[in-house]
């Protein structure tokens, strides 16, 4: 759905025109996975496919919020408490909640959205939806908040509000990326560099592949691998796993002696080096085909250290590399969602058949396959 109709559709229901569109899009991380609640390093880039809000402010506290991909009517919602709200309108009433208890004047708003952000492919639908509507009360309500600051009020609406205790990578992404750049974000400052991004100048592409299996339910999971990282860097004395230097890895993961807890530190400090190498190949005029065996390494370092890969994965990466792709690996949160792909361009189709023909014969739900460009990141439409 475009700017258009999202904007007739609030007239529609609201019986006004909204006093503004915005756009917040979904994400791909190229490589730093785990590392965001670490203080480490990530490197997404956002995705052409968005959330589109209509907004208008209301003189009362009331919310009124509206989904056209969700035939749910008007939700309105009067009293803001973390933990109430079970389905989507929790995140555009979690940074309502955020805003207003970070002080910021927001009174009520009417939204209407729309979303083309595949919901549970591991593309950062949530974010999307969290970061259109703060931008939209950003404009509106004249906060002069920073993007990075949207980011981290977004982050809080999702760890209290709807209670996933996520990193900031999603937010910030969403927020921060640029059309035709990947962005080298340090989690620790939220510092970030815009890195040029472009493989179809080099006759390369990157598949998007979406296995269709939701991840919605792995929020124990990815609060354990969270909780272990934590407890692995009070063994080692450091803020945050970011702290270890690789070049201390095996003397560090030699004082930890919880089998579980040396696989993830091992993963995310070896995760962050990952990324360093990726940035140094992408600034230094290397060819962007030597970042495929980097992503291979980080896919294994994901199924076999911090094991939040599934057998839908796995078969992306291992069924496109023996069709001839450059590197591929997961991406987002794991158990599930979607791989990227790096390909030739003339192998694109090559490969794409081989992942399909090696789902069907595995009796899996067909994947969903597309080609990602670096899109632009939030942003006003109308
Ligand atoms: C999910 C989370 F929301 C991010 O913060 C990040 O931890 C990611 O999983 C894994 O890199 O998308």
């Amino acid at each position: 759905m475009g700017a258009q109709q999202v904007r007739d559709g609030f007239e529609e229901l609201y019986g006004a025109a909204p006093e503004g569109v915005w756009a917040a899009p979904g994400r791909v991380n190229l490589i730093g996975e785990h590392t965001d609640y670490n203080d480490g390093f990530v490197m997404p880039f956002a995705l052409p496919h968005t959330a589109i809000a209509a907004v208008s402010r209301r003189e009362d506290d009331v919310l009124r919020l509206h989904s056209a991909d969700i035939d749910a009517g008007v939700v309105e919602v009067t009293a803001l408490e973390p933990g109430s709200d079970t389905d989507w309108t929790a995140y555009p009433a979690g940074v309502v909640w955020a805003l207003r208890e970070a002080g910021h004047p927001v009174r009520g708003a009417d939204i209407h959205l729309s979303s083309t952000v595949p919901s549970g492919a591991g593309l950062s639908s949530s974010a999307a939806l969290e970061v259109v509507v703060a931008l939209a009360l950003n404009d509106l309500y004249e906060l002069g908040l920073q993007r990075w600051q949207l980011a981290r009020l977004c982050q809080r609406a999702e760890n209290v509000y709807v209670g996933a205790p996520t990193g900031i990578m999603d937010q910030t992404a969403s927020a921060c990326c640029e059309e035709g750049h990947a962005l080298f974000l340090d989690t620790r400052d939220l510092s970030q560099k815009q890195i040029p991004f472009d493989l179809t100048s080099e006759g390369l592409r990157l598949l998007v592949v979406d296995t269709q299996v939701k991840h919605a339910h792995s929020e124990g999971e990815y609060g354990k691998r969270r909780a272990g990282c934590e407890e692995g860097a009070a063994i080692l004395g450091v803020t945050a796993l970011r702290d270890v230097p690789y070049a201390d890895l095996p003397e560090a993961l030699s004082r930890i002696d919880d089998e579980e807890i040396r696989r993830l530190v091992k993963h995310v400090v070896t995760e962050d080096e990952r990324v360093e190498r990726v940035v140094t190949l992408m600034t230094t005029g290397a060819d962007a085909r030597e970042i495929g065996p980097v992503l291979v390494e980080g896919h294994a370092s994901l199924r076999d250290d911090f094991r939040i890969s599934c057998p839908e994965l796995d078969l992306v990466v291992d069924s496109s590399l023996s069709a001839g792709a450059l590197g591929a690996r997961m991406t987002g949160g794991g158990f599930g969602g979607s791989a990227i792909v790096l390909a030739e361009e003339s192998d694109v189709a090559s490969i794409t058949k081989t992942i399909e023909e090696a789902f069907a014969t595995a009796g899996f739900t067909a994947p969903r396959v597309f080609e990602a460009v670096p899109a632009p990141g939030a942003r006003r439409l109308a």
